[in-house]
């Protein structure tokens, strides 16, 4: 792959990540959360992103500021960047208080859920660890993304869905076809409840006829923990890869549940595939910080790509 085409690749996936979750977040939850996002929601006219771009805008600065995943600069930057309006996870946001005010993360992390939590807050934010590692690095990427999400994560099933987003991030900047990807991930996934999703996500991407958002919703699930959304955006990020941005908005917000999300991950994959060029002006005119995140994800692609890290 040319440099610029990886470098167009790494950005598209940042930003592409961050307009699925700033125009996935109006429909996420149930009726309070789409109030409060009302009210929340809109800065200087710009669509707000959430707790999914926060978190993966820490990951990328730490990656750049440290060349590796070191877990205390991180458990470090989420707490400090923690913000309720932000919209986290209720218990990620009891964990990241309690770092802030001290505690290991170590001790942090099972703290709120004593198995650890297996919500989907590890995976929103993996796809910058897999455009980091690359997919030539596997076992290293898959060990890198195991470190990050444990922080905030301790439960295996998190961690798969993180490893799901990152590793296929990393494939799709490499056109690896939806058979190879499937092969790759199944090296990796321990648990059985994300395994079986595998299995149906795959019967669903080789399905002859066109799959509709509530059949997604049913069978992969649209929901808060990792297992009900990691493989639902996996499958849509690689079923519209080749469809415009705007068709994959539109279909996540028919797939419903939690929309920001299931748009941050599967954009990730959609941007890594399709590139930064490919997505429309007048959705990245209205993203709030556009111009930060850009020169962000700048940063960070021309790191990866010069070899920098
Ligand atoms: N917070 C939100 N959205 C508002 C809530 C929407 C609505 N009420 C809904 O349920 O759909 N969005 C942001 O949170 C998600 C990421 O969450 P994260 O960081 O994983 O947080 P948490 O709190 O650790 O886990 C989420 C929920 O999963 C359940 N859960 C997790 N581990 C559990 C365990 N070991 N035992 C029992 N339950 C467990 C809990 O219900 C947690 O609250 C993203 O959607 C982001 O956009
Ligand atoms: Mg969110
Ligand atoms: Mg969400």
């Amino acid at each position: 792959m040319e440099k610029t085409d990886s470098q167009d690749r790494i950005c598209g996936a940042v930003l592409a990540s961050a307009l699925g979750d700033a125009f996935g977040a109006p429909y996420e939850g149930g009726k309070v959360e789409r109030l409060l996002w009302l009210v929340l929601g809109r800065r200087r006219g710009r669509r707000c992103w959430t707790d999914d771009t926060q978190m993966s805008v820490d990951v990328m600065e730490s990656l750049l500021a440290c060349k590796r995943i070191d877990q205390k600069d991180l458990a470090h930057r989420f707490a400090h960047s923690y913000r309720w309006t932000r919209g986290y996870g209720p218990g990620a946001g009891k964990l990241l208080k309690r770092i802030r005010r001290g505690e290991p993360w170590q001790i942090a992390n099972r703290a709120v859920y004593p198995n650890g939590s297996f919500g989907n807050g590890g995976a929103m934010r993996a796809a910058p660890i897999g455009l980091f590692y690359g997919a030539g690095r596997e076992r290293r990427l898959v060990r890198a993304v195991r470190e990050a999400t444990v922080v905030t994560h301790a439960h295996p099933a998190g961690q798969d869905g993180a490893v799901i987003i990152a590793l296929t991030t990393a494939l799709a900047c490499l056109d690896y076809s939806v058979q190879e990807i499937f092969k790759r991930l199944r090296l990796h996934i321990q648990t059985v409840d994300v395994q079986n999703r595998l299995t149906v996500a795959e019967r669903l991407l080789h399905a002859d006829h066109p799959v509709l958002p509530k059949q997604v919703a049913s069978e992969l699930g649209n929901g808060i923990r990792a297992k009900d959304s990691c493989v639902t955006a996996f499958s849509v990020g690689l079923a519209l890869r080749e469809a415009p941005f705007s068709h994959l908005l539109t279909y996540i917000r028919k797939v419903g549940g939690d929309t920001d999300t299931i748009g941050a991950m599967a954009g990730a994959i959609w941007g890594a595939a399709c590139g930064y060029r490919q997505l429309p002006e007048e959705f990245l005119q209205q993203l709030e910080q556009r111009q930060y995140l850009e020169e962000l994800a700048h940063r960070f692609a021309d790191a990866i790509v010069q070899g920098h890290l």
